[in-house]
């Protein structure tokens, strides 16, 4: 090649760069989910992914991640450093191409296989061209290296900068704020994904600081996550605020025909089950072929020990898969070279080829951990036999509710007051604290498109009741009747049919106090335990009604929050005209008129809904455990911790 040709090969090769970044920039939802929250936490996820793979391939064992004042994020690992000498193809340093090139990651070291990688695997030069500025400096070979980029432009060529026996590689990178709606970063949602990566990776460091704020002594708030033994302590974690059946975990770590496999179980007193599913650490909501694999090693297994003890010829019951499941706390790990991810959310692992391993892997570690506890063995299948029992009670009660759907004419409860349009995609219902606010609510509403149901007093805590009782309870039949789904069939009662759901907004209106919070979460842990699908796909809202009136004459504007009070108190007062500065404290729904709660919390112009969505999985099961169980510390403290936040978020 000519020094020309090579001349206009290396800007051809520039020109390619510039196109794959500026696509990211077009369509940035197509590479990192959504220019949301989420999108801008995966920005991070992304980078410590990389910082994973050096680790599992052996070469890293500590991995900082902080957040800057500016909330820019610094990751840092201890590896062997991105090579910064000249890629042969791209001839530039390998560090831009890593940076620059869209896919570029794992390419040029083949004996690395990379198993993590975040859920769309996009690679840190996404995270590049969305971000206004980023940094990366390598410390390798007694050098450190630089170069800096804007929205994915370097800004000179990789420079030596200094020399360091420091090895490792770090990265700062400052969200560009054009692209993303929020450019602020929640600690607790990075804690919880940084805490998950150390129980899947047991031996690796990982540390997380907040450098936004300290605490009383002036220090900044941070947590080191640590895991020895990996899904045996996820497991324990996931558990802590259960009461636990089994004294250890039954755990399971190897490989079968090439596949990682590692698993972790054990059983709780609890009636829910808690299945958590991992493909190259991507927690896969959907499950697919590991968690069959799973559950086929495990009733195979249980059945087998079951029928051999005697203990179910003495009981005359039939046993079935779930009754298997029934305060099951679990967590299956797989590292799949290439997986194919399927379904709604590309969260179900469709390799067939992983089923049978991972069987394999729960029936050998359960076949043992039977044979060596004889006790605790006996305990799981009484547990066992209970659940069949109560399972046959829960059928019952769910023809009931079946059977009452089909007969009662429109079918819909008497409390509900409907709406005329029959589109689901354009209809709201509205689960209304108390028969006086669910009054006001049915006047004030748009009777159009929203349905109104009261709900009387509490309803059931379903953490702490046995399925049955469920199904027999008053206000969680009209729930189901009023939208329309059916209970799921017994093989599988959280499957819901949607097709026949009646309202793809349902929206929780509860009063702005702690009763109110209360039932709010009441609420919410029915949708997550038994129409989790309603959560995933984005039709559970909840309403928030203002905290205060502020009045001066014949004006008056309402706040949410006290800081908007004051505000609007000082903007009164500076308005001149004489005193009387009205403030109105609304506690409970009921004290505002119809016309108020329209204005203010109903109205789809004004109001503001909060989307319930599933963030982290597993943290999600564990934070609804916490609050509905026994344990009064931990809920007061996630309360508190999280109260100062429930009326400002959007
Ligand atoms: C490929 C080759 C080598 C290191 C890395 C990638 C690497 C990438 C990242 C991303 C974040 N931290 C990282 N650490 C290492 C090194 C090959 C060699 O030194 O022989």
């Amino acid at each position: 090649m000519s020094e020309q040709e090579k001349k206009q090969d290396y800007s051809a090769g520039n020109i390619q760069v510039l196109e794959g970044l500026e696509a990211v920039r077009k369509r940035p939802a197509m590479y990192i989910g959504d220019v949301g929250v989420k999108g801008l936490h995966h920005l991070v996820y992304e980078v410590v992914d990389n910082s994973i793979d050096e680790a599992l391939a052996g070469h890293c064992d500590t991995i900082s991640v902080a957040i800057n004042e500016d909330n820019s994020i610094t990751v840092r690992d201890n590896g062997r450093g991105i090579p910064t000498a000249m890629h042969p193809k791209e001839k530039k340093s390998a560090l831009e191409v890593v940076m620059t090139v869209l896919h570029a990651g794992g390419k040029f070291d083949k004996d690395t296989y990379k198993v993590s990688g975040g859920l769309h695997g996009v690679g840190v030069s996404c995270v590049n061209a969305l971000s206004s500025d980023l940094r990366a400096t390598v410390y390798r070979e007694g050098k450190i290296f630089q170069q800096e980029y804007k929205i994915g432009v370097p800004q000179y060529d990789v420079k030596e900068i200094g020399a360091s026996d420091d090895r490792g590689t770090e990265v700062r990178f400052l969200p560009d704020a054009s692209i993303f709606e929020s450019t602020v970063y929640n600690y607790d949602t990075l804690a919880a994904r940084m805490r998950e990566l150390a129980f899947l990776n047991k031996g690796i460091t990982i540390t997380l600081t907040d450098l936004r704020h300290t605490d009383e002594e002036g220090k900044h708030i941070g947590e080191k996550f640590y895991s020895e033994n990996g899904l045996n302590e996820f497991v324990q974690y996931l558990d802590r605020n259960r009461e636990a059946l089994l004294t250890d975990t039954v755990y399971f770590e190897g490989e079968k025909d090439g596949i990682p496999v590692e698993v972790a179980m054990t059983y709780n007193t609890s009636y829910t089950e808690n299945i958590q599913a991992y493909v190259n650490n991507i927690n896969t909501h959907e499950g697919g072929t590991h968690l069959s694999g799973f559950r086929r090693g495990l009733t195979n297994t249980l059945k087998k020990y079951a029928t051999e003890s005697g203990m179910l010829a003495k009981e005359k019951v039939e046993i079935e898969g779930d009754d298997f499941r029934e305060g099951l706390t679990a967590v299956v790990s797989v590292k799949v070279a290439e997986p194919q991810f399927e379904g709604q959310t590309k969260t179900k692992l469709g390799n067939r080829e992983v089923t049978a391993p991972v069987s394999q892997a729960v029936s050998q570690m359960l076949a043992d951990y039977l044979e060596e506890h004889p006790n605790e063995a006996k305990t799981i299948v009484q547990k066992v036999i209970l659940a069949a029992k109560a399972r046959q009670a829960a059928r019952k009660a769910r023809e009931m509710v079946q059977r009452k759907n089909v007969m009662s004419g429109s079918g819909l409860p008497g409390k509900l007051a409907d709406c005329s349009s029959k589109d689901p995609a354009e209809c709201e219902i509205y689960l209304v604290e108390g028969d006086s606010a669910g009054g006001t609510a049915k006047q004030g509403r748009d009777r159009n498109f929203q349905a109104i149901m009261p709900l009387r007093g509490k309803i059931l805590n379903v953490e702490k009741a046995m399925q049955h009782k469920i199904f027999e309870n008053e206000e969680i039949k009209n729930i189901y009747t009023a939208l329309g789904v059916r209970v799921g069939t017994e093989e599988d009662s959280k499957a819901l049919n949607l097709e026949k759901l009646r309202y793809h907004k349902v929206i929780i209106m509860c009063d702005a106090d702690v009763d109110g919070s209360h039932i709010e979460t009441l609420i919410l842990t029915f949708f997550f335990r038994y129409m989790k699908e309603m959560v995933e796909k984005g039709y559970i809202y909840i309403a928030t009604p203002p905290l205060y009136q502020v009045k001066k004459g014949a004006k008056s504007q309402y706040a949410w929050d006290d800081n908007q009070r004051d505000r609007l108190i000082q903007e009164m007062k500076g308005s001149g005209a004489e005193s009387s500065v009205g403030v109105q404290r609304y506690k409970g729904l009921g004290e505002m008129n119809a016309e108020q709660l329209w204005e203010t919390t109903m109205n789809p112009e004004f109001r503001t809904l909060r989307q319930v969505t599933i963030e982290n999985a597993a943290e999600c099961d564990q934070v609804f455990s916490m609050l509905m169980g026994e344990d009064v510390p931990p809920r007061r403290e996630f309360i508190e911790r999280n109260a100062k936040y429930a009326n400002i978020d959007v």
